[in-house]
Parts: structure tokens; sequence; C-alpha cells
């Protein structure tokens, strides 16, 4: 299967001709999620976003910003990021053969992302702050030195995310368009880019989808109506304070008729060991926010066929699996010991 860029040319901002850095991003699964569909009364599906090369939904965006940065003669490039930016930036920089530096909130992100950065090769810098200051040094760096900013403020990470909503009408159909899409929210990057991506297919679909953004309740700026000054949450890749594409996040939710709302950690681990264990589906806790939202929420009014954009791998943080899974039983090597450590 081509990348994205070459699939979707004649909607993304690439001539022929122009370079393009790939790794056959995006066609990421749909899957059905039976046992959630049950529970919440509706027809749910899962867009599988961590498998993507380098296990978030980031690559579309970074295949698209990456190319416009070789493309400009750019020999660099730099992002902040809670962890799958910086995974995603260190791999695409490595196949273009140019420099990457990626500045983390120190000790914040997913084991995970941290060892895809590492090597990959890129410049790993963490920051004694959080994201939001590190974007706000990095908005600077790149105004100050020939260096392409690869943060979410590019116009062309969102065009290469606005292509999971092209995949989401043409594997569904036009005949059975979704009701709402289901998505967790940092920077607010990703649901604008859902957004346009159905904006820009209205003709090809009978109803436009409810965006239904969800953020993690000690990061929930876009919720609360302000910035926040000191985020937590253990969703490590949501812990933003102060979005930088709040405004048309908000904008996506109004002229959808969709809703911003907010769920626990608690909540979020919930529906985290759900899809695990009962859809066999392993994401990552910020991407789970989205299905909490709906098990805490409910299904809005007149929702009936409904897509959980799932935008992290679970593996990208093993260590909150391994702490709230169920633990590990300590074995002889012996049968006996085998049977009674099997059966219980
Ligand atoms: C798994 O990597 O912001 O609302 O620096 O990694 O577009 O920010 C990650 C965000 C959801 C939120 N799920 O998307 C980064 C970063 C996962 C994520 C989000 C992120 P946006």
């Amino acid at each position: 299967m081509a990348g994205l860029i070459e699939r979707y040319r004649d909607r993304l901002p690439f001539a022929p001709g122009d370079p393009v850095i790939t790794l056959d991003e995006g066609a990421t699964p749909l899957v059905h999620a039976p046992r959630l569909s049950e529970r919440l009364g509706g027809e749910v599906w899962l867009k599988i976003e961590g498998a993507n090369p380098t296990g978030s939904f980031k690559d579309r965006g970074m295949t698209c910003a990456v190319s416009g940065a070789v493309r400009d003669g750019s020999t660099a490039v730099v992002c902040a990021s809670t962890g799958n930016t910086a995974a995603s930036a260190a791999a695409y920089a490595a196949r273009a053969g140019i420099t990457c530096a990626v500045i983390v909130p120190d000790g914040k992100i997913a084991r995970g992302k941290l060892a895809q950065a590492v090597i990959h090769g890129a410049r790993v810098v963490g920051l004694k702050g959080n994201f939001d200051e590190a974007l706000r040094l990095v908005r600077e760096l790149s105004q100050a030195h020939p260096i392409a900013l690869v943060n979410s403020v590019n116009p062309l990470r969102i065009e290469g995310q606005k292509t999971a909503a092209f995949e989401l009408i043409e594997t569904l159909g036009p005949q059975r368009p979704l009701d709402a899409l289901a998505i967790s929210v940092g920077n607010a990057g990703n649901i604008t880019a859902y957004w346009k991506g159905f904006s820009e297919s209205a003709d090809q679909i009978e109803r436009m989808p409810k965006m239904l953004g969800f953020q993690a309740a000690g990061a929930a700026p876009l919720v609360l109506g302000h910035a926040v000054e000191q985020p937590e949450t253990l969703a490590s890749a949501i812990r933003i304070g102060d979005p930088a594409r709040g405004e048309e996040a908000l904008l996506a939710v109004s002229e959808s008729g969709g809703a911003i709302n907010s769920v626990t950690d608690e909540q979020i681990l919930e529906a985290y060991r759900f899809l695990a264990d009962q859809e066999g589906v392993f994401c990552e806790p910020s991407s789970a926010a989205s299905v909490a939202g709906l098990l805490v929420h409910g299904l809005p009014e007149g929702v009936e066929r409904i897509v959980c954009a799932l935008t992290g791998h679970g593996l990208k943080d093993p260590e909150t699996a391994i702490e709230i899974g169920e633990g590990i039983i300590p074995c002889e090597a012996n049968l006996a010991a085998v049977e009674t450590a099997v059966w219980g």
C-alpha cells in the first residue's frame, strides 16, 4: 500500500515530483467492537491508529510535515512533545536523512516513546518544564533559526491527519455514514484535522458526524474555558494545559453539534482495561479517554453508529499496563507447580 501523500495527493498540498518521505502510514484497521457496542447500545467501531508505523496517528501528519520541510530545503526539524510526536518526528527525520531535535517534559513521557526517539537518533532534550512551555520555546527557536517546526501548529500536520476522516468514509461507505467520532484531545490538532477531513468530504456523505472530544479531568482547558497552569493526568500524552488549536477544536465541536467533556484518570483506566480485556485491543491510556467518555456520558441523542479514534498503541506505555494489569504468578520449574499456577 502506498503512503498517504501518494494515496491522497489530489487532496493534499503536494505536487507530482515533490519529495515524499513516507513509511507507508495510514490505511489503519477499523475494527468493530461488539462488547462496547452492547454496553453502549449502539454500533461502535475502533479506528486503530496505533497500527501506524511508529504506533500513533502522528505519522499521518509527520509524512506531510517532514516531506514539506525537505521540499523547502530544511535540514533539521524540531518539536515539543508529550512523546508520540517526538517518536514520529525522529523516525521520519531519520528516513529523510535530516537532523531532528525533540523537547519533552523531563520524566513525563512514556518509556516506549522515549525509546523510539532515542534509537532513531534524535537529539532528545528533557525540559524542566511541561509541554506548554516546551511548545512556546520551540516556536521561538524555529523563528530564530533555520529549523522547521513539526508540531501540529504546522498546517501540513493537519493536512496529513485529515486523511483519517477520508479513510473512515471510504471504509464505512457513503450509505453508512457515522453519526459521531469520539476522540481524545490534547493540543487539539487531531480533532481539528478530522473535522477538516469530514468538511472537505461533505459532498460524499449524507450527514456530518458530531465531534465528541474528551480531555483528562486534570488537563481539561477546553472544558473549563481557560488554560490550566499545571496540567496533571496519568494519560501523559494529553497532559496539556493550553492547546494550540483549542479555538479550532471548539469550532469543530460547535459546527458539528458535538461536545467536549472530561474524564477522570480512573475512568480512563477502566476504559483502557475494558478495551484490552473485552475487545482484545491494546491502546495507550490517552487513547482510551475517548472510550471512557462514552462509557461515562453515554451515546448522545440520535447517535447510533460511532467511531472511537484510538490514537496510540498500548506498547508505547508498558509501565502503566504492568502496573494495573493482573500480576505475574511466580512458579517453580515442575509440572505440579505449573498446574497449580495455571488453574489456581
Ligand atoms: C496517543 O505527542 O501532543 O489533540 O506531543 O499522543 O492532536 O494533541 C500527543 C497527543 C491523543 C492528542 N492521543 O492529540 C505529542 C502530543 C495520543 C497522543 C493525543 C496525543 P492532539
